[in-house]
């Protein structure tokens, strides 16, 4: 009998499509307010805003943290930076926060990682 070896290896599984909410809308299958696309990495509104403008910047590839996107493709990374500052350019005279949750105990809450980018008004410490 032929056998087939089905290899899916974390980080870039048929799975975590089906099962990751930012693959979902990656996919176009779940909406969201997209302000920034290219080949990839994608930019929308967080529906929880905790600036007058936060926006999540996420590679469309699956990385769950920021450390793991840091050693396996850090040309995306400051890629991701790049485009938190066109954004915050045009937002806010380049003034923005940028965070990477990481880890449940730290806030992160979805694992395909993610950049905050918080701009549009002066921010609180
Ligand atoms: P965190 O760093 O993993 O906690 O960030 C996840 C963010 O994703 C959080 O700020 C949520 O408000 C946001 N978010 C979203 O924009 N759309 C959603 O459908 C869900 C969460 I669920």
């Amino acid at each position: 009998p032929t056998v087939f070896i089905i290899h899916v290896s974390k980080g870039d599984s048929m799975s975590e499509a089906n099962e990751c909410l930012f693959c979902k809308i990656i996919a176009g299958e779940i909406p969201s307010n997209t302000v920034f696309e290219d080949d990839s990495t994608i930019a929308f509104s967080d529906i929880h805003p905790k600036a007058k403008v936060h926006v999540l910047i996420v590679p469309k590839k699956h990385y769950a943290t920021v450390a793991e996107l840091a050693q396996r493709d850090p040309s995306e990374l400051s890629h991701m930076v790049g485009i938190a500052k066109s954004i915050a350019d045009k937002e806010f005279h380049g003034a923005y926060r940028l965070i990477f949750n990481t880890g449940e105990d730290a806030g992160q809450s979805v694992f395909h990682v993610h950049a905050h980018v918080l701009t549009g008004e002066v921010l609180a410490e």
